[in-house]
């Protein structure tokens, strides 16, 4: 990495699928227990409240119980000893990068420990069941909902993410199918903008064929040896 100054590292479930937390897409995924019309999309939450705070209380108590492996350590290490740019851009809504040591992290698709008020909008730190119907801690409307990004809805800080990805001179995808836009096209931007690109991936993703290098395996494993 001797050339390279600035590193945009995009992530998705398959980082934090051997600490136990669910995929959506993978055989046995989130996907095939759950409707993702009914759980993951503003329309859903519109007819179903209840389902929609439930499936998230449950992910959000299951959190407590998971770790962060090794792939999540070893960007920490990169994060905390590498002096040049670097961004972690997750699409995990998990908060394993964090508790792994990681400081520069941006989640794109929001957090499970982050409640959003559709009445006066603020996101408070939240680590409770909102399925009880709690009010918001900004301004007491029993108004809260998961604060994550469901299909339609604009992912956060895009801004910020297109402005990293255009001083990248090395783009790395781990542990993401590639089937949900606009993290997808990421590399296809990354590369089109000069930056090389690596996937680390149990298996070749849907836009595989956008990078220089893919490796296949496991993140706990491919991780830790790409950052060594
Ligand atoms: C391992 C491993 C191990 C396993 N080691 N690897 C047509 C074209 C383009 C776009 C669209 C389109 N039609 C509709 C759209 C828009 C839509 C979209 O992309 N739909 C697709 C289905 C086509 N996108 C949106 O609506 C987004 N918003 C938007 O586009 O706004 C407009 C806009 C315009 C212009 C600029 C910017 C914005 C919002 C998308 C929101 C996604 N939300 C979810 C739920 C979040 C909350 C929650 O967690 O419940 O985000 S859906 C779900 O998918 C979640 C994930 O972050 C996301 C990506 O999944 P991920 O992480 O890739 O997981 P998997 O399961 O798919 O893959 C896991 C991978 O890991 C696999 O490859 C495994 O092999 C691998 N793996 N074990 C390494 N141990």
């Amino acid at each position: 990495m001797a050339d390279v100054r600035s590193i945009v590292i995009l992530t998705g479930a398959g980082i934090s699928a051997e600490s136990g937390i669910d995929t959506f897409r993978d055989a046995g995924g989130l996907w095939e227990r759950h409707r993702v019309e009914d759980v993951a999309t503003p329309e859903g939450f519109a007819r179903d409240p209840d389902l929609v705070l439930g499936f998230y209380d449950m992910r959000r108590e299951a959190l407590h119980s998971r770790e962060p492996n090794a792939a999540h350590r070893a960007l920490a290490r990169l994060d905390a000893e590498w002096g040049g740019d670097l961004l972690i851009v997750t699409q995990n809504v998990d908060d394993l990068h964090e508790r792994g040591g990681a400081r520069r992290v941006l989640h794109m698709h929001g957090e499970l420990k982050s409640a959003l008020c559709t009445s006066c909008e603020m996101r408070s730190p939240w680590d409770a069941p909102m399925s009880n119907r709690p009010p918001c801690p900004v301004c007491q409307a029993p108004t809260l909902r998961p604060d994550v990004v469901w299909f339609g809805e604009m992912p956060y800080q895009m801004d910020r993410i297109y402005r990293a990805l255009r001083g990248a001179d090395l783009f790395v995808s781990i542990g993401t199918s590639g089937a949900v836009y606009p993290a997808a096209g990421f590399v296809r931007d990354a590369r089109e903008l000069g930056a090389r690109t690596l996937e680390l991936n149990l298996e070749r993703s849907e836009g595989s064929h956008w990078f220089h290098e893919s490796r296949q395996g496991k993140a706990g494993e491919l991780v830790p040896a790409w950052v060594e």
